[in-house]
């Protein structure tokens, strides 16, 4: 039987560097194309990568017709707090990225992942726990684009049988690629200070709540989901997923158990505001039940985890990056 190839789009990102490398090591490097707007020489090392801006519709669809793909993972997205300093890229960006691939998979019989968030709730929905079937009233283009996203997901699956899955991520913290314009971006960031010894002014205020989950656990998410038996997925929209609820002050007090030194202050910025429209926390319960997810990593392991990891010179190439 020929085989077919697994596509990422958005694979130089935070979430996409790791996914890439995890899906290479199941799959054989062969079979797995990382695509991104911008040259990646380490990602073409270890398998085949294709530069490409999602939003060259013809661009993609050379690429869907050339390589026989049967799973795309679009990760291509402006996030939170770069959205709201360029609305009109954000929108235009998320949403037509995602109709441009939609609208592909349903041409190629293709499964879809693409990631949803946390930011699709707004003032409305409960800040403690929030249900999967909260309200969304977005606050930000991010969370709007996120929120039409998923409806849209749920519309290709129900008219088209479309096989497109999603989960809510929330705050992502990572070694390996930093992320780039969030609102959660701080958590990693705070790493990368105390382990350098710099002073981290942190942009939230030190008791703001937020859900956050580690790498290893967000990337096991994209897999499960994709892997689990599409008669068990009640949701079509996008699953909540959670591991760990915490303030910048929390996480500040765990890093300061390995190195005391960190200095810190709380400098509150634009991002405040939207980190306020979000949960401190949400209920996950659906994905537990439907398709097993349990998260693996606490505020301890977290912790224990990046400072074995982010080394002075790592958190330099990062800084430089950001
Ligand atoms: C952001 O902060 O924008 C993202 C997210 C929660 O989706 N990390």
């Amino acid at each position: 039987m020929e085989q077919r190839n697994i596509l990422v789009l958005g694979a130089g990102g935070q979430l996409g560097t790791e996914l890439v490398r995890e899906l290479r090591a199941v799959h054989g490097p062969g079979r797995v194309i990382a695509s991104d707007i911008r040259e990646k020489p380490e990602m073409s090392e270890g398998g085949p990568f294709e530069q490409l801006d999602i939003l060259n519709q013809k661009g993609l669809g050379d690429l869907f017709n050339r390589q026989k793909i049967s799973q795309v993972y679009l990760l291509a997205a402006l996030l939170s707090a770069s959205g709201e300093l360029r609305p009109g890229e954000a929108w235009d960006l998320n949403m037509r990225g995602l109709l441009q691939v939609l609208e592909l998979a349903r041409q190629h019989h293709c499964q879809v992942f693409w990631p949803s968030s946390i930011a699709v709730f707004g003032h409305s929905a409960p800040r403690i726990s929030c249900p999967n079937e909260a309200v969304q009233e977005p606050s930000t283009v991010y969370g709007i684009s996120k929120s039409a996203g998923e409806l849209w997901c749920r519309y290709y699956f129900e008219r088209y049988g479309v096989d497109v899955r999603s989960v809510r991520y929330p705050g992502l913290i990572s070694y390996e690629a930093v992320p780039g314009g969030g609102t959660t971006d701080y958590a990693v960031e705070i790493f990368e200070a105390a382990v350098s010894g710099r002073h981290y002014p942190c942009y939230l205020r030190a008791d703001t709540r937020l859900p956050m989950m580690y790498m290893p656990d967000a990337i096991r998410a994209a897999l499960e989901i994709m892997a689990a038996p599409a008669a068990r997925l009640s949701v079509r929209t996008s699953y909540n997923v959670a591991a760990v609820s915490f303030t910048p002050r929390l996480i500040a007090a765990s890093i300061q158990r390995h190195i005391p030194e960190l200095s810190w202050e709380s400098v509150p910025d634009y991002r405040q505001k939207i980190a306020e429209s979000w949960p401190g926390s949400i209920d996950d319960s659906l994905a537990r039940h439907d398709w097993n997810w349990k998260p693996r990593y606490g505020i301890k392991e977290i912790t224990d985890d990046m400072i074995a990891h982010v080394t002075p010179e790592k958190s330099q190439q990062m800084m430089e990056k950001i």
